[in-house]
């Protein structure tokens, strides 16, 4: 099994190469935005609480994301591995990340994290809101707050997987075709290892 952390800040591409990512590797996609989303478009109780939230640029309580992969984790007991896109945001989910692969004798292999600039991630995420109909996107405000809880909350969790030097950076600006290969060459480096 292969299981690869997508990370960085709102905007920073991780989406659009998951995307790729997967249709190389086949590798199942784990996004908890997109979860998230799925369960606001089918009005669910858990998709009202979150939408509140989501739309004001808060992370969803760890103890809900964690609960959607852990779901998620046994529903597919025969992938091949797992890309997990927008989690971990928290040290918490990190730590229960970590002990969920570690009951089925896995293991996070890398954690690419994509890095780009505030205000290239704010052009990017007001453009998307043209056309993406997400709430969460065409507001500088909300965006703003989105980058702030990334500083404050998520930053952490490259601190937690760099003590076990699993963390890569990864210049995410330029086209999205230079940075597909360049994380393609650091995921072939760590395959064949
Ligand atoms: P997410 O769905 O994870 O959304 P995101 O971080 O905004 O998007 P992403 O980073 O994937 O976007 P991409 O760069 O691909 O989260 C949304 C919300 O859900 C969070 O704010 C939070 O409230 C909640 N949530 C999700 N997971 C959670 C968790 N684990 N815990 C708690 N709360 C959670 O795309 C951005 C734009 O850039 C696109 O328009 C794209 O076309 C463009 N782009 C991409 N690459 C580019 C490039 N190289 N050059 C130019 N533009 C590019």
């Amino acid at each position: 099994m292969f299981n690869l952390i997508l990370f960085g800040p709102p905007g920073s591409g991780k989406g659009t190469q998951s995307e790729r990512l997967i249709a190389r590797y086949g590798l199942k996609h784990l996004s908890t935005g997109d979860i998230l989303r799925s369960e606001i478009a089918n009005q669910t109780t858990l998709g009202m609480e979150a939408k509140s939230l989501m739309d004001r640029g808060e992370l969803v309580p760890d103890e809900v994301v964690i609960g959607m992969i852990s779901a998620a984790l046994d529903n597919n007991p025969q992938a091949k591995g797992f890309l997990f896109d927008g989690f971990p945001r928290t040290k918490a989910q990190s730590e229960a990340l970590d002990k969920l692969l570690a009951q089925r004798n896995e293991a996070i292999n890398v954690v690419l994290a994509l890095e780009v600039t505030e205000e290239e991630l704010i052009k990017r995420l007001l453009n998307r809101g043209l056309t993406s109909g997400r709430s969460d996107d065409n507001n500088e405000a909300v965006i703003r707050a989105r980058i702030q809880e990334y500083h404050k909350k998520t930053s952490a969790v490259a601190d937690h997987y760099q003590v076990f030097n699993k963390v890569v950076g990864i210049k995410g600006e330029g086209t999205v075709d230079d940075i597909f290969n360049a994380l393609c060459e650091e995921i072939e480096k760590r395959m064949a290892a």
